[in-house]
């Protein structure tokens, strides 16, 4: 151990923690539920089919902390030097629900209790607003709730709704909602797509191992290539787990990109104002959650720019106090690291 973790910024910085999840206990019951009936996506099968049940010391722990919104995550925060934690409901939100109404309803119940912590631990916590995609114009109005009437800093979307991607037109209200209300759009994974997950499941990878990135980051290039950012040139879409690897290919993905354009290879790849490099550096912001990684941050750092990285700890599926000590002794300037624990946090999620 190199130091004590405490709060209160005695290095010099806040730690701000921006990817923390809870769940509530309706949630959880209409996914287990939905496994129960067998129809459950297989994503879903995998993941809350082993979270929700398995009596290891890890799920127990992970379902124990995500129930709670109290002053058992405060003692973690506490016990780790995080300052404050932007919140968000645990993946795959309402997502893999069929229910339009029970989605609603446990998004809107999700929002409310929430807001109820953030009001308890007003310097601690920060809330993302849940949504129901399955239902886009209701999605958009409960948006502007989140903003206006619960004071939240954003919006965590599970990534595919059903396996459907947020470029395709029936969700443009809820983009909209985004760019209007000036929420920051942070995608965050859940289960494949049956149609993707292939054998990932009997090898063992479709979950936060590895697929979890090839199905956020495919989501991500749509949204960058089919002009999302150019119809919305101020919404911020925020990825986690190193930019879930992007930013380490860029060269390639901008090439590739432009070569395919100039080819005329797909029908649906249309010229963009910007290329790729912009989009990163514009419209692109970059949480290292599960990744206490030098090599993975400064190359975010060096590729976004040192505005656009943030810290999340991932609470409770990662939470391991240790990592913050080596984001502490990261060699990386120290103007750079408080941008990276506090400042743009602050910026980015308006706290
Ligand atoms: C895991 C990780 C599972 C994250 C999650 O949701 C999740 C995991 C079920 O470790 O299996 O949201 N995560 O955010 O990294
Ligand atoms: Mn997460």
């Amino acid at each position: 151990m190199t130091h004590e973790l405490k709060t209160g910024g005695d290095r010099g910085y806040l730690r701000i923690a921006t990817e923390e999840a809870f769940a509530t206990q309706q949630q959880f019951d209409a996914i287990m539920r939905l496994i129960k009936e067998g129809r459950a996506d297989k994503g879903t099968q995998s993941l809350w089919g082993f979270y929700g049940t398995s009596p290891s010391e890890r799920t127990t722990f992970i379902r124990e902390r995500l129930l709670d919104l109290g002053e058992l995550r405060i003692q973690a925060m506490d016990d780790t030097g995080i300052d404050k934690a932007v919140l968000a409901m645990t993946s795959p939100g309402t997502q893999t629900l069929f229910d339009v109404e029970e989605a609603r309803e446990i998004a809107r119940d999700g929002n409310d209790q929430l807001k109820a912590a953030c009001e308890k631990y007003p310097d601690r916590f920060y809330g993302m607003a849940a949504v129901a995609p399955i239902d886009p114009e209701w999605s958009a109005g409960e948006l502007r709730r989140a903003k206006e009437e619960l004071g939240f800093h954003g919006v965590q979307i599970n990534s595919h709704t059903h396996g459907h991607y947020l470029d395709e037109p029936q969700f443009d209200p809820i983009l909209r909602a985004c760019a209007d209300l000036d929420l920051p759009l942070y995608i965050h994974p859940q289960g494949l797509p049956d149609d993707m997950i292939g054998d990932m499941v009997g090898v063992g990878l479709d979950g936060a191992i590895f697929g979890f990135a090839v199905e956020v980051s495919y989501h991500a290039m749509r949204l960058l290539t089919t002009g999302v950012f150019d119809r919305y040139p101020n919404l911020q879409l925020m990825l986690g787990h190193g930019c879930e690897g992007l930013p380490h290919m860029l060269y390639r993905l901008d090439y590739m990109h432009k070569a395919g354009l100039r080819s005329g290879r797909y029908p649906r790849l249309k010229p963009l104002q910007h290329d790729l490099f912009h989009y990163f550096r514009n419209n692109v912001l970059a949480t290292n959650s599960g990744l206490p990684f030098g090599p993975a941050i400064k190359t975010m750092i060096e590729v976004m720019g040192e505005d656009r990285v943030m810290y999340a700890m991932d609470y409770p599926y990662q939470y391991v106090p240790d990592e913050v000590r080596w984001m502490d002794d990261l060699e990386i300037p120290f103007e750079q690291k408080k941008k990276f624990f506090q400042t743009n946090a602050e910026r980015w999620f308006k706290l």
